[in-house]
């Protein structure tokens, strides 16, 4: 059986659906899977939009009860998640942390270095991130902060698509969980989509769907 979504999960994948973000279709991942679904987070720009999601990913490390310093939000799509979620943690929770994030290009001039914002030095540094597939962005993140002498103490995730790797059988997510030692945890996972799929009736993209899931989705 499908999960229920909270209001929260149900605002968050109607505004989007609505935008666009989230597109039901044919599309070739990273991976090279070709997946009927795909999430860009870079299409949640709105006012409206970045705020149900900032809402959204400090309820969940609200919740979470991790200590951290810092939130570090990967360039580029990271970086004004990981600024609105810092926003939202003071106004919402008060929870009173720094955020940083990492270039795509390193910088040979000015205040040189590869991360910008919050030192990360001796800190506890919390990832936020859009969507996992393999985990392979969330990993280059982790190598970022540990390089600039931050402790990683878990990941926070907009999506977990609750995939397996390459041997078909180790769930993404729980190789991160062991790699880091930390609780990974996520807004929305595949199946909550499903759920949204079934209460619209949408049978087409439904069949598309759990047809991935047989091939990529994690085992129960
Ligand atoms: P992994 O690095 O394999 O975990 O994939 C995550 C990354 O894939 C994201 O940061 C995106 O660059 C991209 N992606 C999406 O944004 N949305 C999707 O639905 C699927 C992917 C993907 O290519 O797997």
């Amino acid at each position: 059986a499908t999960p229920a979504l909270s209001k929260v999960q149900q605002d968050l994948i109607d505004g989007s659906f609505a935008a666009r973000a989230l597109r039901f279709g044919s599309f070739t991942l990273k991976s090279g899977r070709i997946s009927p679904y795909f999430f860009n987070a870079g299409e949640l720009s709105t006012g409206p939009l970045i705020s149900t999601l900032a809402t959204g990913y400090a309820a969940e490390i609200a919740a979470l009860g991790v200590q951290f310093d810092v939130l570090f939000g990967p360039a580029y799509k990271g970086i004004p998640l990981a600024a609105a979620t810092a926003l939202a943690l003071h106004r919402e929770h008060g929870i009173d942390v720094g955020y940083a994030f990492d270039r795509k290009e390193a910088k040979d001039h000015g205040e040189g270095g590869r991360v910008v914002g919050a030192p990360l030095k001796g800190k506890r540094v919390l990832v936020l991130d859009d969507v996992m597939t393999s985990g392979k962005a969330v990993r280059i993140s982790v190598d970022t902060i540990r390089a600039q002498g931050g402790e990683v103490v878990g990941a926070v995730l907009l999506l977990d698509r609750e995939e397996v790797g390459p041997d078909g059988v180790t769930s993404t997510v729980e190789d991160l969980r062991s790699f880091l030692a930390h609780e990974v945890v996520s807004l929305l996972k595949m199946r909550h989509l499903i759920t949204w799929l079934e209460k619209r009736g949408d049978t087409e993209s439904l069949q598309a769907m759990n047809a991935y899931r047989q091939t990529y989705g994690i085992k129960h």
